[in-house]
């Protein structure tokens, strides 16, 4: 009965690839607080996955995104908590579209953004993200 009423939400999340390294922010939220995560957020009635993705880089991070490309998708989900969820995560991978720096536009949701080599990310990483990391998850084209 906790369930009831519960409905699943649609994210895309994005591996912003820089060379070998990726971008993560330190999330400030009461899901995986202080964990390193992707950028991304909930997919808006209407839009492609590719609108999404752009936008919601763009609204973290101040980035403009180019060569956008599907990569996998994740069933996510956190039913332990108060409040239950479960996410279905669209993962892309995206460059860079010209020389940028990303900016902390959302910091009440986000310590900074940082560039991190993937043999050497960062810890805590979020739980869906370490879980997939671990299952061997790798968003680089080589
Ligand atoms: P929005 O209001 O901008 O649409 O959403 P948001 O505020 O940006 O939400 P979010 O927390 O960034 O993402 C929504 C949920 O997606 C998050 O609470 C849990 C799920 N999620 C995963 N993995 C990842 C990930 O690597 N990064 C992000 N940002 N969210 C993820 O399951
Ligand atoms: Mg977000
Ligand atoms: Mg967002």
């Amino acid at each position: 009965a906790a369930m009831l009423g519960k409905v699943p939400k649609v994210v895309v999340v994005v591996c912003m690839l820089r060379g070998n390294k990726v971008l993560l922010g330190q999330r400030r939220s009461s899901l995986g607080d202080s964990t390193f995560s992707l950028p991304g957020g909930h997919l808006e009635f209407g839009e492609s996955f590719e609108e999404c993705a752009t936008r919601e880089v763009k609204e973290e991070t101040g980035l403009d995104i180019e060569k956008l490309e599907f990569l996998t998708v994740t069933n996510n989900m956190f039913l332990d908590k108060a409040e239950p969820y479960q996410y279905v995560v669209i993962s892309m991978r995206a460059a860079l579209a010209d020389h940028q720096q990303p900016q902390n536009i959302e910091p009440e949701f986000c310590d900074g953004w940082g560039w991190y080599e993937w043999d050497n990310l960062p810890k805590p990483l979020f739980s869906p993200l370490e879980k997939a990391v671990q299952a061997g998850f790798n968003p680089f084209p080589f």
